[in-house]
């Protein structure tokens, strides 16, 4: 398939058909992009009375919590489906936020993405860099399948489309977004409960933490990089998580004259210190490039990665040197 040949729509409908139960899963860490388009698919699904079973391995951050069909977001599969959906990310192992098994063991598989990344990995793929959002490629999907906009579906996908557009400041909110989020709005979305939960509701906790990371907000190459690294003890004074980071690195990018913000945290899993860190930049300065440096991958203006096995300090004195060399080089022009 190549970027311009039109959306399988005919085989994603072939798929639906062909299936009685399906796996929908999106990225780890996900955001209201994933969790939207994730729940969203599945009610279409369950209308057209399909089994669906939306997997989050990483659970539902607190800012989606408010969605419709939270409650029935599962760690991992309780059954084998016969289909796997899987949308907003490359489908591979590393990204998928479900065990892999279920996904290699069903009979079919579909991709959905927007990100330029992706590749054609699985017997349906529609990809499509140009897209705004997932939840904007499954709301096409379901005018093509003729689905009823029910208002738990236009809430989902508004949410999905909110979050991936800046509630609809970034440079991507297309006309196409405009007239989706116009029809999800007429269909029962709230727009305002969505933009003050993804964007503005903080807990007090993760308050502090945002105060402890501008306090700690560092500025170099003359004012083109912010960043901050919160460690450990950071979480533990403020009495929250890696959910309290949420907006932060955009609150460090909204520094005037800087090109790109990074915010690093020091996490520890099951294999021993994890940095998690999210990047924002000009989309000429490709923080998608800048992440993949370091495994990791997104959009051009807002990507992320994760570091293992390394110490945090050294990890992120690592990350800030070569952060410091790349807002100072010319990077290419995302493909159109
Ligand atoms: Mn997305």
């Amino acid at each position: 398939m190549t970027r311009d040949s039109p959306p399988p729509f005919e085989a994603i409908a072939e798929a639906i058909a062909a299936h009685q139960s399906f796996l929908i899963a999106a990225h780890v860490g996900p955001d209201g992009d994933a969790i939207g388009s994730c729940l969203a698919l599945s009610y279409a699904l369950q209308a057209m009375g399909k089994k669906a079973w939306v997997v989050s391995s990483d659970g539902v951050p607190s800012s989606c919590r408010f969605l419709p069909g939270v409650q029935e977001v599962l760690y991992a599969p309780s059954n084998l489906p016969e289909c796997a959906i899987i949308l907003d990310c490359d489908g591979t192992r590393d990204r998928v936020a479900s065990p892999y098994a279920p996904i290699q063991k069903a009979k079919f598989r579909v991709l959905i993405d927007h990100h330029r990344t992706s590749k054609p990995i699985f017997e349906v793929n529609w990809l499509d860099p140009n897209q705004s959002a997932t939840s904007l490629m499954i709301w096409e999907l379901l005018k093509y399948l003729r689905v009823d906009f029910t208002p738990q579906i236009a809430q989902c996908l508004l949410c999905g489309l909110s979050t991936d557009t800046g509630n609809f400041r970034f440079p991507n909110t297309s006309a196409r977004a405009l007239l989706a989020a116009s029809q999800l709005v007429e269909a029962g979305a709230d727009l305002a409960l969505i933009a003050f939960k993804l964007f503005d509701e903080r807990s007090v906790e993760s308050t502090r933490l945002l105060a402890t990371a501008i306090d700690k907000m560092e500025v170099e190459s003359a004012g083109k990089l912010t960043w901050a690294a919160l460690t450990l003890d950071d979480f533990a004074r403020t009495r929250v998580g890696d959910e309290g980071t949420d907006n932060v690195v955009n609150i460090l990018r909204n520094v005037r004259g800087a090109r790109m913000a990074i915010l690093m945290r020091e996490r520890v899993d099951e294999t021993g210190t994890v940095v998690h860190a999210s990047a924002r930049a000009e989309a000429s300065l490709r923080a998608d490039l800048f992440c993949a440096l370091f495994g990791g991958g997104g959009h051009a203006a807002a990507a992320g990665f994760r570091i293992r096995n390394a110490p945090f300090e050294s990890s992120v004195k690592r990350v800030v040197e070569a952060a410091k060399i790349w807002v100072e080089q010319e990077h290419p022009e995302p493909e159109a």
